[in-house]
């Protein structure tokens, strides 16, 4: 299987998060993508190709022009401000509070594009971001091409991104784009499966009320978790899309035995939805000694999810989402793309 990887994508490098009332060193860092990077190569995955750069369009089907232009000119609006470090939102426009105002402070505009205070924002994030949209993009084209499998190394990750707002270590929703990519060029039906410990919860609300893209999510209980908001097995799609969203709330604390149960529930989806494509939100955070999640994967139980994918048998994108721990990282990806290849 080929990896599609950009180096610009490392130049988002978070020094802090905010997290557990602290000021935290950041766990969504370059070095994450890094360990991935050798591991596919240490174990001959594939070929590794460089994304192709893509004009703006292919984001503006999923996220706002307005988003996007936020995002863009977001470092200079900060240093105008005369901040010189990283940012975070601290102030939203919740129920009570007016959504229509043209807020022109940096500090408003944070808050009008974000869902949290967990995601820092640098001087190279956009960047990074666009490149991190590109990886997906170019892995969608080698699909219209013909490869059965491509691996998308894509960070920062993206499954929280919505259609006007970052969260979650996420800008760009890298598995929306490279799915509204290929409708765009033909395709008739994507699924995405999120087996990222998180709820995928910008990936949903963008193709919630839509049957052209179906979206499954296997993840920790939100009532328990973050993203604490969505993510429920009440949320099934609305309008058209009724029926098309599909969500497997699990306990803390799950472990491989007590997740194939939602596993074997969604693919039995697939089956029935036969998707031209299937894309997988890559999340590797179910795994034991995740720093930031409460799941029991082993990184035997990756390799079983990769096997069990591919009977799936559908041409599929993985797309890398979360996954803190380091040291098992590259083990735990390249185990599902192993797997897969069988
Ligand atoms: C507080 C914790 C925020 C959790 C962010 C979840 C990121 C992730 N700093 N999503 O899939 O892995
Ligand atoms: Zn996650």
């Amino acid at each position: 299987m080929k990896t599609v990887f950009s180096d610009t994508q490392l130049a988002h490098a978070p020094a802090q998060e905010i997290s557990d009332g602290e000021l935290k060193p950041a766990v969504e860092i370059p070095s994450r993508a890094e360990i991935v990077l050798k591991t596919v190569r240490d174990r001959n995955v594939g070929e590794i190709v460089a994304p192709e750069d893509f004009p703006i369009r292919p984001l503006h089907r999923v996220h706002s022009p307005d988003y996007v232009s936020f995002l863009e000119g977001f470092w200079e609006k900060w240093t105008a401000a005369g901040r010189s470090k990283e940012a975070f939102p601290f102030v939203w426009p919740i129920r009570s509070l007016r959504q229509d105002t043209t807020v022109n402070h940096i500090d408003g505009l944070l808050g009008r594009y974000s869902m949290d205070a967990g995601t820092p924002l640098g001087e190279h994030t956009y960047r990074a971001a666009r490149a991190s949209a590109d990886t997906a993009l170019t892995a969608a084209k080698m699909i219209l091409n013909g490869e059965k499998a491509v691996f998308s190394l894509c960070r920062p990750p993206g499954h929280h991104a919505g259609f006007d707002f970052f969260g979650g270590y996420c800008f760009f929703n890298n598995a929306a784009v490279a799915a509204q990519y290929l409708r765009d060029y033909g395709l008739h039906r994507i699924a995405i499966l999120d087996v990222d410990y998180h709820h995928g919860n910008g990936t949903q609300a963008l193709f919630y009320d839509r049957p052209d893209v179906l979206f499954l999510s296997i993840h920790a209980d939100p009532k328990e978790e973050y993203p604490y908001f969505l993510g429920y097995a009440d949320e099934t799609g609305e309008h058209a899309g009724t029926g098309f969203t599909r969500n497997w709330p699990l306990p803390l604390g799950t472990d491989w035995d007590g997740y194939t149960p939602a596993l074997e529930e969604a693919c039995r989806w697939l089956l029935v939805y036969k998707p031209d494509v299937m894309i997988v939100s890559l999340g590797m955070d179910c795994f034991e000694n995740d720093p930031i999640s409460k799941f029991a994967f082993k990184s035997e139980d990756y390799l079983r999810l990769g096997q069990r994918l591919k009977k799936v048998g559908v041409p599929t994108i993985f797309v890398m989402e979360g996954g803190y721990a380091v040291d098992a990282l590259g083990t735990n990806c390249v185990n599902v793309l192993e797997g897969f290849e069988g």
